[in-house]
Parts: structure tokens; sequence; C-alpha cells
């Protein structure tokens, strides 16, 4: 086993760290490491939270891991910044917000950005994930900027997915825009402390009853104010409730299987890739020497790459 994963599964911290870099960094022990981690994954609930910038997810997800820890559950938090180059550390603000919990060593809080991400965010996040699940933490949180695609498939992995809106500020709109209803779970409002709470959540409700109606579950809708601190215990009750759903239904299994065969599908894509470029660069002066158009050098060097590998794979049977 990886000395790394050893260390892993008997909780150092610092172990963790690292095989976090290892992933950032495309290190080429990763998919080693991954693998032998992979039996100690499965365990961790790992609950998304989006919403638009400012909704107050941070402050939010800071009031959840109060709330986790008077439960005594150990708390991992991702934090992904797709617009920040910065990753490793927490988010300047989200550091400050944050700071008493870095002296608990059973809360562990990193951010990501895309500097750091070098075989892609959302396939960086996922091994994070994966990692922060195997050292034994109970709850996994990810908190994304609801926009893009890749954190819409960053929010497929997770078992619950929380959407955050808030008073005043259309996001309700944007919530139909963005496909993020097939992976809403369950609805926040909050900033429930300002006005036009009451309008939102009937606009939630009119939303959910055209989306939702034939569906075995139909998110729920939690008033939260993050910065009172109000309404958190009965956020978590309705986590709980979904996952007793996910259980009861098979939903939870289906999904996880989806998740896993997703998953290896973009290893495969991975490897590959990493494979095809190094095959790129052995060929460079090739390619810098031929005359042909791109499209047909193109469909020759595939030809050659396919009949490179079934050289390499019969020399490794001993048949050559
Ligand atoms: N009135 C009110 N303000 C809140 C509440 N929760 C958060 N805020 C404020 O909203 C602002 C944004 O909060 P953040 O927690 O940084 O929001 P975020 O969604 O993490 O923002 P990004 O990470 O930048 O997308 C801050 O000024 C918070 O103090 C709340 O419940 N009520
Ligand atoms: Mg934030």
């Amino acid at each position: 086993m990886h000395m790394l994963a050893e260390q892993i599964l008997q909780k150092d911290i610092r172990a963790l760290a690292r095989a976090i870099t290892y992933v950032e960094n495309d290190h080429e022990d990763k998919l080693a490491l991954m693998s032998d981690l992979y039996p100690a994954t499965g365990k961790a609930r790992c609950i998304g939270i989006t919403g638009a910038p400012g909704a107050g997810k941070s402050t939010f997800v800071n009031r959840l891991i109060d709330y986790l820890r008077s439960l005594d559950l150990r708390v991992a938090v991702c934090a992904i910044d797709p617009t920040s180059p910065f990753s490793g550390g927490a988010i300047l603000g989200d550091r400050v917000r944050m700071a008493k919990h870095f002296t608990d060593p059973k809360v562990f809080i990193r951010s990501m950005g895309t500097r750091g991400s070098l075989g892609g965010l959302s396939r960086t996040t996922k091994d994070v994930i994966k990692i922060m699940d195997a050292f034994g933490f109970d709850v996994i949180l990810i908190e994304t900027v609801g926009v893009g695609q890749s954190e819409l498939d960053i929010m497929k992995v997770a078992d619950t997915t929380a959407v955050v809106v808030t008073p005043g500020s259309g996001d309700v709109i944007q919530v139909f825009k963005a496909g993020i209803m097939e992976i809403a779970d369950l609805f926040v409002i909050n900033k429930a402390d300002l006005p036009g709470v009451g309008p939102l959540h009937a606009q939630i409700n009119a939303m959910l009853d055209l989306a939702k109606d034939h569906e075995a579950w139909r998110p729920p809708v939690k008033r939260v104010s993050a910065a009172k601190n109000e309404g958190i215990a009965e956020f978590w009750a309705a986590c709980e409730a979904h996952a007793a759903y996910l259980l009861e239904s098979g939903e939870g299994m289906k999904r996880r299987r989806r998740n896993k065969e997703r998953e290896i599908l973009e290893i495969i894509q991975d490897e590959a890739s990493r494979r095809i470029e190094q095959f790129f660069i052995e060929e460079k002066e090739h390619i810098a020497a031929s005359s042909l158009d791109p499209y047909t050098l193109a469909a020759r060097l595939v030809d050659k790459w396919f009949q490179n590998q079934e050289k390499e794979i019969m020399q490794k049977n001993g048949e050559l």
C-alpha cells in the first residue's frame, strides 16, 4: 500500500493535506494512491451547497459546521471557486470567517481554485472528496457557486444537494435557467431575516409544482438565516429525511452506481489523453516535417498510436 494511503487511514492530517496536493498536481502516484484509498470510501455523507455569489453559502456552511460539531460529527469542507486562481488554503474572507474551526482537529477545510487542478477542477474535486471520505470524515460539505457545467457535474457526486436562494435577488429565474432544478434535493431560502421571503417561498413552490409534481421526492424548502444562526437544525433534519428517502427508495444506490460509472469513464478518458499527449510529444518532429493536412495527418497518427498500443501489449504478453 502507498505510504500516504496508510498514513491517511491512520488519520494523519498532514498526510491528508499532502495527498490532496498530489491530486491537484496530478502526481504520478495519484492513481495508485486513489486505488489504495478506495476501499475505505463510501461512508461519508456528502452534502452539496450551491447558489449564486453572495447568497451566504459560506456563512451558512460555517453555521452548519458548528451544528454538526455539536452532534460530534467530523466535518470536511471543500469550497470550490472556479473564478479563483487560488487553491490550497481558504479564500481570504472564508478564512477569517472559519478561523475558529482551524484549531478543531475534527474539522478540515479546503478551498479549490482552478490553479493546482491539472486534471481539471471537477476531476480533482471528486478525488479530494474521496480522500476526505477515506480519512473518516462523517460529513463532507461541498460549497460551489452555482454557475457552470463543471460545478453541476461536481454536485452530482453529492448525496444531497441544497440550492441556496435569497429574497429579492431574482434567483428563482436563475434556478430555472441553469438546469439546477435537476440537481436540487432541497431549497434553502437564506437571509430569511430580510423582507420578501413569503413571495420567494411561493415562487419556489409554484416552480416545484411544475417541475417535481410527479417525482417521488419533492424538494423541501427551508427558511434559514445564517447570519442569525436560525433554521440550521431544521435544515439538517431535512438532509436526514432525504438520506432516509435515498436509502428506502433505492435511489441512493442508483446514484452511487451512476457516479461510479461516470467516474470510470472519466478516469479512462484522463489516462487515454495523458498517453496520447505523450505520444504526440514523441511524434513532434515527424508532425513538423509532414506536408499532410491536419485531418489526414491526425487520422494517420491515431492509426499509428493504436498499432503502437497493440505492439506494446503483445510485447508485454511475450508474443513478440
Ligand atoms: N441579512 C443576512 N445576510 C447574510 C446572511 N447570510 C449571509 N449574509 C451576508 O451575505 C454576504 C455574503 O455572504 P457569504 O457567506 O460570503 O456568501 P457566499 O454565498 O459564500 O458568497 P461567494 O462565496 O462569494 O459566492 C455577507 O455579507 C454575509 O454577511 C443572512 O442570513 N442574512
Ligand atoms: Mg463563499
